[in-house]
Formats: C-alpha cells, structure tokens, sequence
C-alpha cells in the first residue's frame, strides 16, 4: 500500500480527483478499478464524505429518502447496506461511505488533509500541474473536479461580526465535537433547509432561540421515521425497478411525476391530494400535479395549501403572516422538508424576528441590533446563511487552463460549460455536478453516478484511440448555455429572484440560473448522444 503522505513533489499521475464525497469516490472507482488508472484523490478534509463530513449540524440529515440516496451501481452494496430511517441523519450517511470506500479499498487512493491551492495546464506536455496548499505538486493528464456544489460557505459580511462576544458558527463548517445549547441564548440567521432543520432541534435544547428571517419559505413534513423490515425487503427485493425509476425521472427520485394538470380535477379532490401528500410528507409532494413546477397558476394552488397549513398550525396570528408570506412560487426555491418546523414557534422559548420589514443594523458585542433599534442579547450565533453555491468551490481554486486563462476570467459573466462537465480552454479538466449539470436539482447520486461513468467511458475511448485531450468548443459551450436557460425558463425556478440557483444570495455574484433543468433522464440522453457520436462539440487532439 503506497504511503500517500509522503507524495514526492510532481508525483505523476493519470488522473487527479479533488475531493472525497459521493462523487470523487465513485469517480476514483470508476477510473482505478474499471480503468486501471492511477489515481489520487486529494481531499482537503481529515475524513471522507465530502458535504458528509462538514455539515454535522443539529437536525441535518437528508432530504432524499434513504434508499435512493445511495450508490446504485453494485447489487452488493445494495444486498449488504440498510438504512435505518427513512431521512438519513449526518453519521450514518458518514458510516455509509466508509462502508463503501472500505468494501472497494477506496483510502489507499486517497490523500485526506489536503487541500487544492491551484492547477495549471501544460500546453506542451498536455498535462496538469495541482499544487496544494501545502506546496506539494501533481501532475495528471486528467484533472476532475469532484468539489461538490454546496461546499463553499456563505458567511454574510454584516458589520460589526467581528465584535460579537459570543460563540457563532456556520452550519456548514460544524463542529465535530458539537455545540452545547443548554441555557444559551441563540440567534440563527437563515430559513433555508439548513435552517428549517435546525430551528427545532436547536430549539429543544436552548434557552431561547431567535430565528431570523429575511425570505419566509415553504416545508413540507418530511415524515422520518425508522424504516420497517419489511419495507427494507422490499427495497431489496425490487432494488432493479427502483433503480429505473430514478433513472427515468426529472429529478433522480424513486418517485414519478404524476401526469394529470392542477386543472384536471375539482377544487375539492385538488384538496384532497394535497392532504394526502402531506400526511405522507417529502419532496415527492410537488410530483402530484405534472404543472405544479411550471404553471404558475397551477403552483398557487400548492402554494395557497401549504401557507394554509402554516397558518393552521402556528398559533400567535402574528408569526404565522409573517411564515407564511412567502413572495416566491412553491420550490422555485429548492423545496425544504422539515420535523416540526412550523411548530417550533408555538414554543415559549422561541421568537421569530422577520428582517425583511426590519433588516439587521449590526452585529454587536452581546447580540443582533436591527435598524428600528431593537436588540437581542445572544450567547450564539448560527449562520444558516447557504452557500456560495456552484461555482464557489471551484472558483477559490486558481485553476488556469490555456495560455494562463483563468477559471474566474472565464465565468466573469457566470460559468460557461459544455454539459456541465468541461469548459473550454480547459483541456482535460472534467467538472463533476458542475454548473450546467442537473446536479443539485437531483437526488444526488444520480447525476454523480452518471457522470462518473460518462467520464470513465469519455477516458477509456480516448486511450483506445490515441487521443491526448479533450476540449469543449466555443460552439458547443454557447449552445450548452443557451440550452441551460431555455430549460430554466421553462419552469418556475428562475421566479425566485433572491435564490441561490441564480447565485442572488451573495453579493456581486453574477446572476445566471446554474443548473441545467431540462431533468436528469433529457441530460443524460444528450450526454449518451454526444459520446455515440464520437463526442461531438467536444475538440479531440
Ligand atoms: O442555504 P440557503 P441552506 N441576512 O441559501 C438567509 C441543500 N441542503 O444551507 O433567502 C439574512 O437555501 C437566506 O435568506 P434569503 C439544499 O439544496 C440539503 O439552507 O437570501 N439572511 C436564506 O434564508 C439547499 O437548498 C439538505 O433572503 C441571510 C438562508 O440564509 C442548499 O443546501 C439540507 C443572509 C440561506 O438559505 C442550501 O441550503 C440542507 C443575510 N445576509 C441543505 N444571507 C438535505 O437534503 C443569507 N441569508 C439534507
């Protein structure tokens, strides 16, 4: 077993993959198992797991029902893995992907504790030069990127952070020892679906809690609960047919999208199906009407009942206008899924400050002023506040492809790629679950298995016939763009003005609707074509 921490410098390589989460270690399988290549992966993290190892904050668990938020491709995997809940939490999704890297002896391959400062292309030997930050170098003919989406953490510049006395925190960079709430005073910035699961959890163990909100937002019950034997048989039993439904829809869920319109049955049966779905909870309540994500009067209808519910449940009339005006279509945003969210404010220890008619002043030494003067005394503070989402991760990189072109000079005006997985000028560089993929409008998994082993195939042709690099042309890459935005206009999504899908919540990022919505089963036809086609839009040289 070679000792990766004693790497030498330039230390050759066929393929470099950055980062250890869902992607790179499929990826790393992928090109060393089927391929026979050799390949590092380096992982700035001291574990594996990738957005797994980093968001370790109270409540977080997964959104994609347990049994298809998982690897697909081994029947093994799927006969000797179970899930215990039907929403993953944090830890055991962890102990999954060990399970994984350990069944195919992923960590000799892969160098923890080391983070990616840059990378260089070589025109003249056609390869990669990856330094880290420690200074040691890489050289690869491959460079993939398997960096995540929502890796990059979104700490908001509000003045006067840097006096706060207290302990604050980001969700996304948690903890591993945890937080101990018990008698705090805590202030959590953020409802997004980080927010919207940590509200209670947090709540349940504070003092008190003030959950700040500038954009009230929509959930839908997620439901969780442990998963019985025999549904875990099922699943076993059928683990083929649910395989093809994930590969057959929008989104990668083990659900489909019902093909009847809003408008098809009567005001009262419409009624009757939201209830149904929402006693059954989960994303899949958007799937019950084909037009719900792409009419906007068929979405109202969907809006209108969940803000019913929210003003059903929370029972100060007050708080509950303030969740419930909601100013975006129902998951224009990506829709949360919670565990007794809206309930969390029937609780005496927990208040609702809403920063949209009173933004925040400043951060001050014992808490939070907002404009009109009124102040909370806070012992913690928590960022829920998202991610630089997309390009973030790949852009505090300096990766430089021909002639010292800068992957920033490149995305000046938003990020430009071909399918999601190249961008031109970048020879060699694949991006897993990159701008322009479907990605994080999936179940994960899904779009990263697939990419995975479209990369793997791509690599294995160029071998087979000689070819030495692999480029997206201007042409292609104009077209990707263009294809990106017709399907985002055809939905609801690019409606929600002040969502991370269009890069609006962090300042001065360019707004460009980033993942590709024309559904994973359209995408992964286009990609089919593209290689059958001898990877046309793609410059082989
Ligand atoms: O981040 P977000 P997230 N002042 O960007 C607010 C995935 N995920 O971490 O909307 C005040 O959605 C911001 O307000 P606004 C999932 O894909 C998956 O919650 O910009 N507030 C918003 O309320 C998800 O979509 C799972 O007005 C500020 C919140 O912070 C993605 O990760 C679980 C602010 C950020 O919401 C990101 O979710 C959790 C400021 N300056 C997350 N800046 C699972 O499947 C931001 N906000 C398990």
């Amino acid at each position: 077993m070679p000792d990766v921490n004693s790497a030498s410098p330039a230390a050759e390589f066929d393929a470099i993959i950055i980062g250890a989460g869902f992607s790179g270690l499929y990826q790393l399988h992928c090109l060393r198992d089927r391929l026979g290549l050799k390949v590092r992966v380096l992982e700035a993290a001291e574990g594996i797991g990738g957005t797994w190892y980093w968001n370790r904050y109270p409540g977080a668990r997964c959104d994609s029902e347990s049994h298809s938020y998982c690897y697909s491709f081994s029947d093994e995997l799927i006969r000797d893995w179970e899930w215990s809940e039907r929403y993953p939490e944090h830890p055991e999704i962890r102990r999954y992907l060990n399970f994984v890297a350990d069944r195919f002896d992923l960590k000799r391959d892969i160098q923890l504790g080391t983070r990616v400062a840059g990378a260089s292309f070589e025109a003249a030997t056609s390869r990669w030069i990856i330094r880290t930050e420690a200074g040691e170098t890489f050289n690869a003919q491959f460079l993939i990127t398997a960096v995540g989406c929502l890796s990059s953490a979104n700490v908001p510049k509000i003045p006067g952070h840097e006096d706060f006395k207290g302990d604050w925190y980001h969700t996304g960079e948690w903890p591993h020892e945890g937080v101990d709430f018990t008698g705090k005073r805590v202030g959590q910035i953020g409802t997004g679906s980080t927010g919207i699961q940590a509200a209670p959890v947090i709540a349940a163990q504070a003092a008190r809690l003030t959950v700040f909100q500038r954009t009230p937002n929509y959930s839908v019950p997620a439901h969780n609960a442990p998963l019985t034997a025999e549904f875990k048989q099922q699943v076993k039993a059928n683990f083929a047919d649910i395989r093809r439904t994930m590969h057959s829809t929008t989104n990668g869920h083990p659900f489909t999208i019902e093909e009847r319109s809003v408008f098809d049955v009567s005001p009262e049966e419409r009624e009757a199906v939201y209830e149904k779905a929402w006693a059954k909870g989960g994303l899949q309540f958007r799937s019950n009407f084909r037009d719900i994500t792409t009419d906007l009067d068929a979405n109202r209808t969907a809006a209108e009942f969940i803000k019913g519910k929210i003003r059903s449940i929370v029972k100060d009339p007050e708080t509950a206008a303030k969740l419930a005006e909601i100013d975006h279509p129902y998951a224009a945003k990506r829709p949360p899924i919670d565990s007794f969210y809206f309930e969390t404010f029937n609780r005496e220890n927990v208040e609702l400050a809403d920063i949209r008619t009173d933004p925040i002043d400043r951060i001050t030494e014992n808490g939070v002023r907002l404009q009109s003067g009124k102040e909370y005394p806070l012992d913690i503070l928590v960022f829920a506040t998202g991610f630089d989402a997309m390009t973030g991760p790949f852009l505090r990189m300096d990766i430089r492809g021909r002639d010292g072109l800068t992957l920033a000079e490149a995305w000046e005006a938003g990020p430009r790629t071909y399918l999601g997985l190249n961008v031109k000028g970048f020879p060699n560089l694949f991006t897993m679950t990159g701008p322009g993929s479907p990605s994080v409008l999936c179940n994960m998994p899904v779009p990263i298995e697939q990419h995975a082993e479209w990369i793997a195939d791509c690599i294995a042709h160029m071998r087979r016939e000689g070819i030495a690099t692999i480029e997206a042309t201007e042409e292609a890459t104009e077209n990707w763009v263009s294809e990106v935005n017709r399907a985002a206009e055809a939905t609801l999504l690019p409606q929600a003005s002040s969502s991370w899908y269009l890069g609006a919540n962090v300042p001065g990022k360019p707004r460009v609707f980033m993942p590709y919505a024309g559904g994973m089963a359209t995408y992964r036809a286009i990609c089919d074509e593209v290689a059958a086609e001898g990877y046309k839009g793609f410059e082989l040289g």
